[in-house]
């Protein structure tokens, strides 16, 4: 006997909500973060909200592309991004324990933890910035906290002069969308079994999640609820 799947599709990736996706290359040599002897290292260009489209309280759907080589020789690319929203384009100089002196840490982004400078093993880490690709999970959906006017994307890395990306192709795509993806609640742009199963499980729970049809009962209609969000996409 053959297992039936419920959905037509096991694997999809989120479709976006219609709003047309930027897509913004990021020079990998560029940081946001305090360096030290990193002499190639150039500073992230600040982008404006406005420019995107997108304002304080929109929700932001961040996705990483490409990669870049974190080192001369290095084998394969390394993906890891982080992002911060500012309520200036200002940056302070590079050796600035917090050069960016507007930052404002955002709804729905995952905590970071930066790696100190490769040379000196000075720290770097500052609480308001967010990862848009841990290495697992290639983006975010983040909320512009109020009076953000501005985004700055980094490769997460230690040392910046030393990052290429030969093909040009790192990068992000952001999509203004209406919230975080209900049905994707591994929250990893991917809509797949694993999501079904853990809505199964806030459903057998009775946990809030579980009541698609937020009526407070927990029913068929809940499933057939999470089945046609799943079908739809974000
Ligand atoms: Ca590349
Ligand atoms: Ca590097
Ligand atoms: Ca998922
Ligand atoms: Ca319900």
């Amino acid at each position: 006997m053959t297992a039936r799947w419920p959905f037509p599709t096991v694997l999809v990736a989120l479709a976006s909500t219609g709003v047309l996706a930027d897509h913004l290359t990021i020079d990998p040599r560029a940081t946001y973060l305090r360096t030290n002897q990193d002499a190639g290292a150039t500073d992230s260009p600040a982008v404006l909200l406005s420019s995107l489209g997108a304002q304080p309280g929109d929700w932001l759907r961040i996705e990483r592309t490409g990669g870049f080589q974190s080192e001369l020789g290095v084998v394969g690319e390394g993906r890891e991004m982080i992002g911060v929203f500012s309520i200036s384009g200002l940056l302070f100089p590079p050796d600035s324990r917090d050069r960016v002196p507007g930052a404002i840490g955002a709804k729905g982004g995952r905590v970071v933890v930066s790696a100190p400078t490769f040379f000196g093993s000075l720290d770097t880490d500052i609480e308001e910035d967010f990862s848009v690709d841990d290495g697992n999970i290639p983006c975010t959906t983040v909320r512009i906290p109020k009076s953000a006017s501005h985004l700055l994307l980094c490769a997460d890395d230690g040392l910046f002069g030393d990052n290429t990306d030969a093909d040009g192709d790192f990068g992000v795509e952001i999509t203004i969308v209406d919230g975080p993806c209900y049905p994707d609640f591994s929250a990893d742009c991917v809509l797949d079994l694993f999501d079904f199963l853990a809505f199964q499980n806030a459903f057998v729970g009775d946990k809030p999640a579980g009541d698609c049809t937020k009526d407070g009962a927990f029913d068929l209609f809940d499933f057939l609820c999470f089945v046609n969000a799943f079908n739809a996409g974000c």
